[in-house]
């Protein structure tokens, strides 16, 4: 199944944390990391009183079920210093997002998918648009039409 994961970190030096994500993506069992986008710096979403994150996207195909991908990725949050804590949209070290499951629309007490906020969010509508321009969602949406329709609210790539 081919399936998007929305990357974001702002606390730990998030440029290292993203990479380190991409790492650990690609060391997924019976999964293999088909492409990543450039990572993005961009403006927070929620309180502002927090460190600008850095995104980004990547591309896997994988056998897991999703919600067996989901442990895996906690495990990964978990591995690089994540804490949960109770304020909403507050800072983090990793937080890795299923954003899409192949064609598949998920609801239950663990997993909503497409995620929630993909559509109107500029830092992973772009990064996804990078690695996937001819995407179109299971409602039928086509990506760059959502794309189009969003502010990109200084959202850039990240050089180096
Ligand atoms: N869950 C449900 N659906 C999914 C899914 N598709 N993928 C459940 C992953 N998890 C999913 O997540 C809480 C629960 O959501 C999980 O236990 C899982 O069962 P969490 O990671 O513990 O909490 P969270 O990430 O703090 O919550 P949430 O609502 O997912 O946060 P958001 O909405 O992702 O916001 N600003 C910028 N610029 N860039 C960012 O990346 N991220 C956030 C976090 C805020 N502001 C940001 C960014
Ligand atoms: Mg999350």
């Amino acid at each position: 199944m081919i399936s998007y994961i929305a990357i974001g970190s702002n606390q730990a030096t998030p440029i290292k944390q993203a990479r380190q994500a991409i790492v650990a993506l690609k060391a997924l069992p019976r999964t293999q990391l088909i492409n990543s986008s450039s990572l993005y710096s961009s403006a927070p979403m929620g309180p502002q009183d927090q460190p600008d994150y850095v995104n980004a996207v990547a591309q896997l195909d994988t056998q897991l079920s999703a919600l067996q991908l989901l442990d895996e990725l906690q495990k990964i949050e978990l591995s690089q210093g994540r804490e949960r804590k109770a304020k909403r949209w507050g800072p983090r070290t990793l937080d890795l997002d299923i954003i899409l499951y192949g064609n598949e629309e998920i609801n239950n007490a663990r997993l909503t998918i497409p995620h929630y906020g993909m559509k109107v969010r500029e830092f992973v509508l772009y990064p996804l648009l990078e690695i996937a321009e001819n995407l179109v969602l299971p409602d039928g949406t086509a990506l760059s039409k959502l794309a189009a329709q969003c502010d990109k609210n200084g959202l850039i790539i990240i050089n180096d």
